[in-house]
């Protein structure tokens, strides 16, 4: 009898595996390579601090450092590429930009205007650099002599940032670049004895300093890693696999997503059997998935700049700037495909932000203000795509959003229904007391007429689905 029952637990755990995966909408396939550094996990964290990271839908990215004294400017010359990769440039002399931090002095810089700025933009969490590729660390690191204590500003900036954010009810993550210009034991890759003893002094190095950032800041959410992408990091699987248990095991509930990652024949985000690892897929940068295929069912995140490739302060914002309907836009599109957008900011070297940021995080401010239900706690709504822009859903619940980013010269805004449903009510964000009159079309498709005016930002309609079958007078042509 016992024997039974412990056949029918390990059935039912088969059985749910098979569930998990398939929720996950892959195929089911067996793992056909063993590895021990590969996911830990399939399918997506279940636990309340991965629920909240999901919920929080929007973020707003900083890059902040010494960059952005030169802001993208060299002796006159125009640098054209990221302004925080100047130092890269071979009009830029090393020893000039390392020396840059004596003049680090961000006077105006002021946490809780930057996170009032950020709440009334409508972010639910931010992403601060505490160190980029050049290894200037903005929190007094006793791991480096190369930190914002040995500025002419002297105080730790991530430290007030971090609970400026908090008391705003904004969670913050740390930002931390693999890649460190400044320390002489980095390598990207080992080509020495050498070079293998120094890669194994800089891993010592970052561990110390990740740790020493979770001890400094307990209240932060997550890293954000970046600069993982060099043959000296993912050559070593099993250093990245050791290295994110530890630090979840200091901070349970951290999150981390899959960039951090190799596994032990070197591949990244992916393992070799091509599963996730990490908490969400974290290759999403200035690009966005164009459907649900497109994200296999994980949880995402999507990294966006203003100007096509700008994080850090640039002076010349050259090409194509992005508008706040475009960044709406990219933030609904990203929700509708069950993922998180952050937006990216590159203060001024004297601590405050550009114009041009500062309009663009009023303007999405004042849409979120409006429309922010249709963001937050939203995701994939399961419903064939139309033209006019992007549908979201309430998750668990028969509240749908469209998103409507081009209103179509009929007025009308074409919906497919899942087979089972009608549309009980429709109304707009914008004036949620007047009710919208769909017209049924054919069985399971509605127009649904809007107000016809110029539309200056997207415009949100709620429909409240009831279970149900429409009229179901409609024939289909004999061909
Ligand atoms: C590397 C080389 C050229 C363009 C882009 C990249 C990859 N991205 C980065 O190095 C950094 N990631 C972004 C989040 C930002 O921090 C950028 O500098």
């Amino acid at each position: 009898m016992r024997k039974l029952r412990l056949f029918g637990v390990a059935i039912a755990c088969l059985l749910s595996h098979q569930q998990s995966i398939m929720a996950q909408g892959s195929d089911i396939k067996k793992d056909t390579i063993a590895l021990q550094h590969g996911a830990h996990r399939i399918g997506n964290r279940t636990d309340a601090d991965m629920e909240r990271w999901r919920n929080l839908r929007f973020g707003q990215f900083i890059h902040w450092g010494v960059y952005a004294i030169p802001g993208g400017i060299w002796n006159g010359k125009v640098y054209d590429g990221a302004a925080e990769w100047i130092r890269s440039w071979k009009e830029m002399p090393k020893d000039a930009y390392d020396n840059l931090y004596k003049q680090f002095d961000p006077v105006a810089c002021d946490p809780a205007a930057w996170a009032q700025q950020a709440k009334d933009m409508g972010a639910k969490y931010m992403v601060i650099t505490t160190k980029h590729h050049d290894g200037f660390c903005l929190w007094p690191s006793k791991f480096s002599k190369y930190t914002i204590a040995a500025t002419p500003y002297k105080k730790d900036i991530i430290g007030p940032m971090v609970a400026a954010y908090n008391k705003a009810g904004i969670d913050a993550y740390l930002y931390f670049s693999i890649i460190d210009w400044n320390n002489p034991d980095w390598r990207t890759s080992l080509k020495t004895a050498a070079d293998t003893a120094a890669m194994v002094r800089f891993k010592v190095f970052v561990k110390n300093q990740l740790k020493e950032l979770l001890e400094r800041y307990p209240t932060v959410k997550g890293f954000w890693f970046d600069g993982t992408w060099d043959d000296s990091w993912k050559n070593d699987g099993a250093f990245s696999d050791e290295l994110e248990q530890y630090l979840q095991k200091l901070h349970p509930g951290l999150i981390i997503g899959s960039r951090l990652r190799a596994d032990e024949k070197g591949a990244r985000h992916f393992d070799s059997n091509n599963r996730l690892m990490g908490d969400y897929e974290q290759g999403w940068e200035r690009k966005l998935p164009e459907k649900i295929a497109d994200v296999h069912g994980h949880d995402w995140e999507g990294v966006m700049t203003v100007p096509e490739n700008q994080w850090g302060y640039h002076q010349r914002w050259d090409g194509h700037i992005k508008s706040s309907n475009e960044i709406i836009e990219m933030l609904a599109k990203s929700v509708s495909l069950s993922g998180n957008f952050v937006l990216n900011f590159g203060p001024k070297p004297d601590g405050t932000f550009r114009t041009e940021e500062q309009q663009l995080m009023t303007n999405i401010g004042s849409w979120m203000k409006v429309n922010g239900e249709a963001i937050y706690g939203a995701g994939y709504a399961g419903f064939e795509k139309q033209d006019w822009g992007y549908f979201t859903r309430k998750t668990g619940t028969d509240t749908v959003y469209m998103v409507v980013c081009n209103v179509p010269v009929s007025g009308k805004l074409r919906v497919k229904l899942p087979a089972g449903k009608v549309i009980g009510s429709a109304y707009t964000l914008e004036e949620p007391g007047t009710q919208l009159s769909p017209e049924l079309i054919v069985r399971n498709e509605y127009f649904i007429p809007i107000a016809q005016k110029v539309y200056t930002t997207p415009l949100v309609v709620v429909l409240t689905l009831w279970n149900g079958a429409a009229a179901d007078h409609y024939e289909k042509a004999k061909t």
